[in-house]
């Protein structure tokens, strides 16, 4: 497409589908009318696509995930179809400015952290390998709340990413299905009607997701909740307004807003609609696709296959039972191996507070036909297998986790480690039961977006050294190694990181009104907060770091600037008081005249994935120091190697496949094992020992007692201090000595410029391998069976 014929297009949307010319236009409307244009290039190819996958009778691979952090699509639509010259040279002949226009589009919150982004990163990658897939999720209302800090304190607002048109989706009224809760069962036999005494309506809206070059176009197909019936006009007519709409506004409270939980099961029932509201369209979709083109249902796991993202859509066994079981009059064995022949599981954690369980009671009461037939494959689980004591209904409760083991063909983990740490705690047992069940697939982020499009400097350098065969062979990175060796060139990668920074410190400077120096250290922890993330080791060891340098300011400091993002669970009032804390700490230290050259702490409200895009390509130094065997895998961590940031971390979840592959010497190692945390664990007062160790720990924790961050309520973060001296059971103070001496070590490394762009450079050489295409070829190799399709021509630039 030229860029004439992308100028027409948009000025042709701009008043026939946004009906405004362009003397009156704003923003809005011509990013509308831009993302019109760059919308329609990609539906032929999305066609295209579709038909291929029918006509050559393809197994489709189905991602139910209650998640899906997209973000903004805009700019990686233009990349993935190569229109970026197109579309800047038609924005310039407009005098319109496309940053502009990037930065008016809302942020699709529809997911917390890393789980959400993953299904994102794998949607992207699915399309860039031609592997026919959709993905399932919920049209959230709103997402993910918007952060904002009152007093350093966390606020909520909500998040209304839909109250203006989302440019890039399609509604769909004609796929509208019913969804049922409650009422009551009646048996005939070993089969069962199920007659439920609330319905709903599930109706989609998908959104075309086009890979590299337009070579293929998959669908994300989001669930609304609608009313069956809408509006009572007998009730509004007797004069009963807000009845008269009661009906309705409780039907879409389905779908109106995200859970803003993550890595914890709040057992409410609402989440629990949600859950099979979500599942039960998706499974009902896939039957009907599945028989518009078959008609012997015993073909599904040749034809489809569902991956559930973690347990939230594990119903999906029971419910593909009860089709198969009871609507269409399969015997019960065989409905199950069917099923479960179809199904496979992700587990994206070990932490025993995520694990989700229902009691039965509200289980038996919103879906009677799902209890009954979860018994019945308890027991016929316990006749395979002839054991008793692993059942997923147990103690008054129904555990997802072990359903979802239990009806999948294969469950995997997202890191080696975290997969090995799975066969030996929370699925010890049915992991004996089935020893080949559990496989790893470590987990990968896309180079489109997470390089590519994000850090145009890098990605640009790149390209000219090695050709842009990296960037859906992610692996080739490893081809810039020998000019790893070439001083211009290291030159030329330490500038682009630089301008980066020069960005990002005038970002700063203008959003946040503090100055930051870019020739400092970034030393980056972005992710949601959370105490095993351990961001308050980073805050403890920022204040220890802070009293040295006033103890001696004149020592020729290594400046850092320590950058934190992340959200905090609303009602998690401990990692409320760390994002609290690390403002206090901002306050203090960004103003003291004797430190603020050296050291700076920012923290910038509302990390989302474009912050995230911001921040990552301005990192020199990746913060992953999670107490060993908690994260299952980390994905930023991936990004920020990518990007040439060095890490300072743990051997936990994915930091451990990352040491091997940049090499030890380009990595900042410190911190207890999975298995020494364990031991350190049982011996009493660990805690109150490491302290009385180490001098510096206890000052920075002496220093948060006296109230020098909040002198107007000195005791504010006393649970905070009595937490660490105490029970610890993340292993802060345990970990504190090592991490300072990491710490000490950067500070070092850093002085020598040449050496530290030499090992950022490596660490992008050899971070290919954490590509989410590599790691959804594992899913189709081991998980799926499946191929990808001959793909569609490339867009031509
Ligand atoms: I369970 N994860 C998440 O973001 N939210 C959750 O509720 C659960 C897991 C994360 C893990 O914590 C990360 O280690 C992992 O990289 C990510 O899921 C994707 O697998």
């Amino acid at each position: 497409m030229t860029a004439s014929e992308m100028k027409n297009a948009i000025l042709h949307h701009l008043v026939y589908t946004l009906g405004k010319d362009a003397a009156h236009a704003k923003t809005y409307d011509w990013r509308m009318a831009l993302s019109f244009a760059v919308r329609d290039q990609i539906v032929d190819r999305w066609f295209e696509a579709t038909r291929r996958t029918y006509a050559e009778h393809r197994k489709r691979v189905y991602y139910l995930s209650l998640e899906f952090l997209i973000g903004r699509l805009l700019k990686d639509a233009v990349i993935n179809m190569r229109l970026e010259e197109a579309v800047q040279d038609a924005l310039d002949a407009l005098k319109i400015d496309w940053h502009e226009l990037l930065e008016d589009e809302p942020d699709a919150a529809l997911g917390n952290g890393g789980l959400g982004r993953l299904a994102a990163c794998f949607m992207e990658s699915q399309a860039t390998l031609g592997l026919p897939a959709m993905g399932y999720g919920i049209r959230y209302e709103h997402g993910l709340f918007r952060q904002s800090f009152e007093d350093g304190r966390q606020v909520e607002e909500p998040e209304d990413w839909l109250s203006q048109t989302h440019a890039w989706e399609f509604v769909r009224p004609e796929v509208a299905i019913d969804i049922g809760f409650g009422g009551h069962v009646q048996e005939i036999g070993s089969r069962a009607n199920w007659y439920p005494s609330e319905m709903l309506i599930a109706m989609a809206h998908d959104t075309p997701v086009i890979g590299w070059k337009g070579r293929w176009g998959n669908t994300l197909r989001l669930w609304e909740s609608r009313p069956m019936h809408g509006f009572d006009l007998a009730r509004f007519n007797r004069g009963d307004y807000a009845a008269a709409a009661e009906p309705e506004a409780l039907a879409r409270t389905l779908s109106r807003v995200l859970y803003p939980d993550d890595h914890t099961e709040q057992g409410k029932e609402l989440r629990l609609k949600q859950e099979f509201f979500h599942t039960a369209a998706s499974i009902r979709d896939i039957i009907r696709r599945f028989e518009s083109e078959y008609d012997d249902l015993k073909l599904l796991p040749k034809k489809a296959a569902i991956q559930i993202n973690d347990t939230h859509p594990a119903i999906a066994g029971p419910e593909l039972v009860r089709i198969l079981h009871d609507e269409r009059g399969m015997d019960f064995e065989e409905a199950v191996g069917i099923a479960r022949n179809t199904i496979s599981y992700t587990n994206h954690t070990l932490l025993p507070e995520a694990l989700e369980t229902w009691g039965e009671a509200r289980m038996g009461r919103l879906l009677p036909r799902h209890m009954q037939l979860i018994d019945r494959i308890d027991d016929l689980h316990r006749r395979e297998t002839g054991t008793g004591h692993v059942n997923a209904h147990q103690d008054g409760k129904v555990h997802m986790g072990t359903l979802g083991f239990i009806m999948a063909h294969k469950v995997n983990g997202v890191a080696a480690l975290h997969t090995e740490l799975q066969k030996t705690t929370v699925f010890k047992d049915l992991h004996e039961l089935h020893p080949d069940r559990i496989v790893n697939q470590t987990n990968g982020v896309t180079p489109r977006r997470w390089l590519l499009s994000c850090n145009p400097r890098l990605a640009s350098l790149i390209t000219e050294g090695i050709g842009d065969g990296w960037v859906d062979h992610a692996e080739d990175l490893e081809k810039i190694e020998p000019l790893v060796a070439d001083p211009a060139w290291l030159d030329r990668y330490a500038a682009a990181k630089k301008a980066n920074k020069v960005d990002l410190s005038n970002w700063i400077a203008e959003t946040m009104e503090i100055g930051v120096d870019p020739d400092a250290i970034f030393d980056i922890q972005v992710k949601r907060i959370h105490e095993y993330k351990r961001q308050h080791l980073n805050l403890l060891e920022t204040i220890a770091h802070w009293q040295e340098i006033r103890d001696n300011p004149n020592a020729g400091w290594v400046p850092r600037v320590k950058i934190f993002g992340g959200k905090a669970f609303p009602n998690y009032i401990y990692a409320k008081d760390m994002v609290r804390l690390a403002n206090d700490m901002a306050r203090v230290m960004n103003s003291d005249p004797l430190t603020s050259r050296y050291l700076k702490v920012v923290f910038p409200p509302n990390y989302n994935v474009s912050l995230a895009e911001r921040l990552i390509p301005a990192a020199d130094l990746s913060e992953q120091i999670s107490t060993a065997g908690k994260e299952a895998s980390g994905t930023g961590n991936m990004k920020l190697t990518l990007n040439g940031a060095l890490t300072i971390g743990t051997l936990d979840g994915a930091n451990v496949e990352i040491r091997e592959l940049v090499g030890a010497e380009n990595f900042f190692l410190f911190g207890m094992t999975a298995e020494e945390v364990m031991a350190r664990r049982a011996e009493a007062g660990h805690a109150a020992r490491a302290i009385a160790e180490d001098h510096r720990l206890a000052r920075a924790l002496e220093a948060i007692r006296s109230g020098i961050f909040s002198p107007d309520e000195p005791g504010r973060y006393h649970s905070i201090t009595e937490n660490l001296s105490h029970h610890d059971y993340f292993m802060v103070c345990s970990d504190f000595t090592d991490y300072w001496r990491a710490q000490r070590e950067v500070d070092t490394a850093f002085t020598d410029p040449k050496d530290w762009a030499r090992k950022a450079a490596l660490n992008t050489a050899r971070a290919g391998w954490f590509s989410s295409d590599r790691t959804i070829r594992g899913y189709m190799k081991d998980i799926w069976h499946t191929d990808a399709a001959p793909q569609v021509a490339d867009a031509a630039e």
